[in-house]
C-alpha cells in the first residue's frame, strides 16, 4: 500500500505538525479535563465553566456533559463576536444554482438578518426550549434560521429538502415542533423543488397525528405559486421588513439542546439525534480549524447540504464559530455540466474544498478535461466524508483535482459524533489512499469481536469509542433508554459506532462500512428498515427485506426483496409502481435500485429474516452463502438464487 509522506510545503503552512499532533494526543488522552479546559476558551462564554468533563457511559447510567456550568450563546459566537475585527469580512459566499447568480453576505448584515429573523419568531411566540423545523433549499436564508433559533435558544430540526411530505411530517410530529421555515420552491440542477407543496402536505399530515404547525415561514426563492393560508403563513420579506435588526442573544446553559438532527438507524423511525451547546461548538470549531488546517482569510467550502450533520459542523457552526468566510452552494455538481464544481472553485478562489467520495466517482467519470480546463491553482486541502473512499477515487482526487500538491483529509464521523473523529491533520500525518488514518485529539477508538473482546494489534473488529468527547450527540430526542440502547447496550462501557474498521501495522484506521443493517447511498444513511416499512405500505406487498449491494457510482445501491400479497403477480409496471411509492413515502433519495420478487424469504425457525444471505445473493456471491442450518426452509434460499440467475 502506497503511503504520500508529508511534504515540506504542507507542513511549513499548516498550524499541527507531526510532533505536536502526538504531544497534544497524548495530553488529550491522558488529561481530558486539562487539554479540554484550555481548548474550551477557543469559544466566548458569558459565564466561564469552573467544570469540563462529566461523563459515563456506565450501562443504564449514560450521561454526557462538558462544561456544565458555562453559559453561551452560540449564534453571538458565530456572528457578534466578530463585528469588532470583521465585520465587513464576508461570512457567507453565497453561489446559486445558475451559475450566474452569487451573493456575499458580509457578518454585519449576518448579524441583521438573523436577528430580523430572530425578531420574526419571537413575534410568532417562540421562546427558548421551542422545537423549530428548517426544510429550506441552499440559501443563506436557511442558516439564518438555524442562527436565529439559536439566538432566542430554540432548538432546530432542520429536514432535508429532498424528504418526502410524509418524512417531514413524522419529524414535525417527533419533535412537537409548530413552527417551520421553508421557501416557495427550491432549485437544483434548473429544476424546481415544491418545497412550499410538500410543506402543505406535512402540516397536514401532522396535524391528523396531533401536531399543529402554527407558523410557516416562507422565503421566496423562485416565486412560483404557492397556496396561502392565512393566519399560518408568513412571508419571510415582508416580515423582515418590519422587523428590528438587534436582538438580543439568550444565555444559554452548555449543556441546552442546540438542535435535533434525524438520521436513520438500523430499526424503526429514524432518531433526533440531540446536540447542545457548549462542547458541540468547541468541537466543531476546533476540528475545522485544524482539520482543514484552515487560516484567516481563507475560502472554505464544503459541499454538504445543511440538512446533513455536515452541514450544520462544517457549513455554519465550525467555520463561523472561526470566523471563517463559508461558501454555501445551491446547485448540483453537474449542471450546467460536470466541470461546475471546479468552475467555483476558480470564481471564488477557493483554498480548502471538502466533498463527498459519491461525488467525487461522478466528476471522476466525467472525464479530466472538465477539471483540468479550471486552474484550482488555489487549492491548498480538500476533503472527504460520508463513506469509505475507494483508492482509485483517492488517487484521482489527489492526482487530478489536486494535481498532487494538497494533502487529502479522509475524515471519519457521524451525525451522532457530531464533529470529525479520526482524520489525518494536512502537516501532520502521512496519507494512505482509503485509509482515514489517526484519531482527533480526546478521541479514543477501540476494535471489538463480536462477542466484545478487545482486539489489539493489526486487525480487524467493530469500531468503538471508549470515552466521551466534547462533540458526542447527548441523547435521542425524548427517549433516553433509546440512546443508551443504541449505542451503549452492544458493548459495555463504550460508545459502539456500527461501524468496522481495521487498524494496520501503522496503527491506522480504516473504516470498511456499517456492519449493522444501515446502509449508505451516495453517503446518504438510510435504514433498511425503514424502506421496508415504506414497501410494505403498499396494498400489494406483504413482505419486504432490504439489504445493501455494491454500487459502483452511489457506494451502495437499494436491493428489495419483496413478498406480494396472494393474488398479485411482479411485473415491471408494479416495480415501477413500487419504486415510486418508496420515492413517495420517504424521498428521492430512497429510491430502490433493484426489485427482486421472491415468494418467500429466507427466515430463521424463529421467524427472522436472515439478511446475511440476502445480502450475498444481491452480491451474486452464491458460494459463500455461509451457515445456512438454521433456516427453517432451505429451498426457498435456492428459489431465490435461481430467479436472480434466471434475471441476468
Ligand atoms: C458525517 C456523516 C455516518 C456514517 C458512518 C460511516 C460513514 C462517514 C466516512 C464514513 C468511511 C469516512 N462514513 N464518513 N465511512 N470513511 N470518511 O457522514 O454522518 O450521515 O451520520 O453517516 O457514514 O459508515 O457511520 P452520517
Amino acid at each position: 500500500m502506497t503511503t504520500i509522506p508529508v511534504k515540506d510545503e504542507w507542513k511549513q503552512r499548516a498550524k499541527i505538525d507531526d510532533d505536536t499532533y502526538r504531544a497534544w494526543y497524548e495530553k488529550s488522552v491522558a488529561d481530558p479535563d486539562g487539554f479540554w479546559a484550555e481548548h474550551g476558551k477557543r469559544v466566548d462564554w458569558i459565564k466561564p465553566y469552573s467544570t469540563v468533563k462529566n461523563t459515563s457511559f456506565a450501562p443504564g447510567n449514560v450521561d454526557i456533559r462538558w462544561f456544565e456550568d458555562g453559559t453561551l450563546n452560540v449564534a453571538a459566537n458565530c456572528i457578534d463576536r466578530h463585528l469588532a475585527k470583521r465585520g465587513d469580512q464576508v461570512a457567507i459566499l453565497w453561489e446559486g444554482d445558475d451559475p450566474k447568480d452569487s451573493r456575499e453576505i458580509t457578518y454585519r448584515e449576518l448579524h441583521e438578518e438573523v436577528c430580523r429573523m430572530a425578531n420574526v419568531l419571537k413575534e410568532r411566540g417562540v421562546k427558548k426550549g421551542d422545537r423549530v423545523t428548517i426544510y429550506m433549499p441552499m440559501i443563506p436564508e436557511a442558516a439564518y434560521a438555524m442562527l436565529a433559533s439559536a439566538r432566542i435558544g430554540a432548538i432546530h430540526s432542520v429536514v432535508f429538502g429532498g424528504f418526502s411530505p410524509d418524512a417531514l411530517a413524522g419529524r414535525l410530529e417527533g419533535a412537537q415542533s409548530s413552527v417551520l421555515i421553508t421557501a416557495d420552491e427550491g432549485l437544483r440542477g434548473g429544476k424546481k423543488v415544491p418545497l412550499k407543496k410538500n410543506a402543505d402536505k406535512a402540516c397536514e399530515i401532522a396535524a391528523k397525528a396531533g401536531q399543529t404547525v402554527e407558523t410557516v415561514l416562507v422565503v421566496k426563492r423562485t416565486g412560483g405559486d404557492v397556496q396561502w393560508s392565512d393566519g399560518r403563513d408568513v412571508w419571510w420579506h415582508e416580515a423582515r421588513e418590519n422587523a428590528a435588526t438587534d436582538c438580543p442573544p439568550e444565555e444559554m446553559k452548555a449543556e441546552d439542546p442546540l438542535f435535533i438532527l434525524y438520521t436513520s438507524g438500523s430499526t424503526g423511525k429514524p432518531k433526533g439525534v440531540v446536540h447542545t451547546s457548549g462542547g458541540y461548538l468547541v468541537y466543531a470549531a476546533m476540528t475545522h480549524e485544524y482539520v482543514f488546517d484552515w487560516h484567516e482569510g481563507d475560502i472554505y467550502w464544503c459541499t454538504a447540504d445543511v440538512g446533513w450533520v455536515t452541514g450544520h459542523s462544517y457549513i455554519v457552526y465550525g467555520p463561523l464559530a472561526n470566523g471563517a468566510t463559508t461558501l454555501m452552494f445551491e446547485g448540483v455538481p453537474n449542471y450546467p455540466d460536470a466541470g461546475r464544481m471546479w468552475e467555483v472553485v476558480d470564481k471564488h478562489k477557493v483554498n480548502i474544498f471538502y466533498t463527498a467520495p459519491t461525488a467525487i466517482r461522478a466528476l471522476m467519470g466525467a472525464g479530466d478535461d472538465k477539471v483540468t480546463r479550471a486552474s484550482r491553482e488555489t487549492l491548498k486541502v480538500l476533503g472527504s466524508v460520508g463513506e469509505p473512499i475507494n483508492p482509485e477515487a483517492w488517487n484521482w482526487y489527489y492526482r487530478v483535482v489536486g494535481d498532487e500538491r494538497c494533502p487529502i483529509v479522509d475524515t471519519w464521523w457521524q451525525t451522532e459524533t457530531g464533529g470529525i473523529l479520526i482524520t489525518p491533520l494536512p502537516g501532520a500525518t502521512d496519507l494512505k489512499p482509503g485509509s482515514a488514518t489517526r484519531p482527533f485529539f480526546g478521541v479514543k477508538p477501540q476494535l471489538v469481536d463480536n462477542e466484545g473482546a478487545v482486539l489489539d494489534g493489526a486487525t480487524e473488529g467493530n469500531l468503538c469509542i471508549t470515552d466521551s468527547w466534547p462533540g458526542q450527540m447527548r441523547t435521542v430526542y425524548g427517549d433516553h433508554e433509546r440512546f443508551e440502547q443504541t449505542y451503549f447496550s452492544t458493548y459495555k462501557d463504550k460508545y459502539f459506532t456500527g461501524d468496522g474498521a481495521k487498524r494496520d501495522e501503522d496503527g491506522y484506521w480504516w473504516i470498511t462500512g456499517r456492519v449493522d443493517d444501515v446502509i449508505n447511498v451516495s453517503g446518504h444513511r438510510m435504514g433498511t428498515a425503514e424502506v421496508e416499512s415504506a414497501l410494505v405500505s403498499h396494498a400489494k406487498v406483504s413482505e419486504a427485506a432490504v439489504v445493501g449491494y455494491p454500487h459502483d457510482m452511489k457506494g451502495q445501491g437499494i436491493y428489495c426483496y419483496v413478498t406480494l400479497m396472494e393474488g398479485e403477480e411482479g411485473s415491471d409496471e408494479l416495480r415501477k409502481e413500487l419504486v415510486a411509492h418508496v420515492r413517495n413515502e420517504i424521498g428521492p433519495i430512497a429510491s430502490p435500485d433493484k426489485i427482486q420478487f421472491a415468494p418467500s424469504l429466507p427466515k430463521t425457525r424463529s421467524g427472522k429474516i436472515m439478511r446475511r444471505i440476502l445480502r450475498k445473493i444481491a452480491e451474486d456471491d452464491f458460494g459463500a452463502l455461509g451457515d445456512t442450518s438454521t433456516l427453517a426452509d432451505p429451498g426457498v434460499v435456492d428459489d431465490l438464487i435461481e430467479s436472480r440467475q434466471n434475471k441476468k
